[in-house]
């Protein structure tokens, strides 16, 4: 079974609770959201492979260390999850960014493959798929099964709110696939809506209805 990883740091929890705030409006959300993403990225990224290499530094040479450059992968989920994809990029410049384009059917809640691209080699890259909300799970699996359909065979999951019935979901559709979120609400509402959530990520962060 995968493991569930909830990123409880202060200034993450400080963040969220402007985040989910009905009074911030686009441009405040989207620079918390950035700057969640980023404090995210770091303690994802706490497994990264190391090797020893020399440096000289002014007094001497030593051995330090430095990424092995394991080679990495971001896939927001369309739309929200690009809210997300700088904020990662910050510690790790060289992901490459591939896209997976998903709708949920407003009538079935069910998620609807619109878009994939992805970068040509899949099968070397450790990916994160990212979506600021873990609702159903029916987006995050979808997503998660389009790119191990295409080779991916390491991935991990990052948001920002899950709801406990999506993080069930998801653990039982890939049970690989650690996931990683800064807090586990409540549950959902009857429209698929997280609670308390933050409202629709998608809309928030791009200033639409
Ligand atoms: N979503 C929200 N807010 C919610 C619940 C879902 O914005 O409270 C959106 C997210 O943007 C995400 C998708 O892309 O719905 C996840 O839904 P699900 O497939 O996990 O149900």
């Amino acid at each position: 079974m995968s493991k569930v990883f909830v990123f409880d740091h202060p200034l993450i929890q400080h963040k969220l609770t402007y985040i989910r705030s009905v009074e911030t409006g686009t441009k405040e959300f989207r620079e918390l959201v950035d700057e969640v993403a980023t404090l995210m990225a770091f303690e994802i990224t706490r497994d990264m492979p190391l090797v020893e290499t020399e440096v000289e530094t002014p007094v001497t040479v030593t051995k330090s260390k430095v990424l092995a450059g394991k080679k990495m992968g971001i896939v927001p989920i369309l739309r929200a999850g690009i809210g997300m994809v700088d904020g990662i990029l910050k510690l790790i410049p060289a992901a490459k960014v591939g896209h997976i384009g998903l709708y949920r059917d407003p009538q079935t809640l069910q998620p609807v493959e619109y878009y994939v691209k992805l970068p040509a080699d899949v099968e070397e890259r450790d990916f994160i798929v990212v979506d600021p909300m873990l609702a159903t799970g029916g987006s995050a699996i979808e997503a998660i099964n389009s790119l191990k359909k295409r080779g991916a065979t390491s991935i991990k999951f990052m948001c920002l709110i899950a709801a406990p019935e999506g993080v069930e979901l998801l653990q039982q559709a890939h049970p690989d696939v650690d996931v990683y979120i800064a807090a586990l609400d409540e549950k959902l509402n009857d429209h698929g809506y997280i609670v308390p959530g933050l409202g629709d990520a998608g809309d928030r962060l791009f200033g639409t209805k």
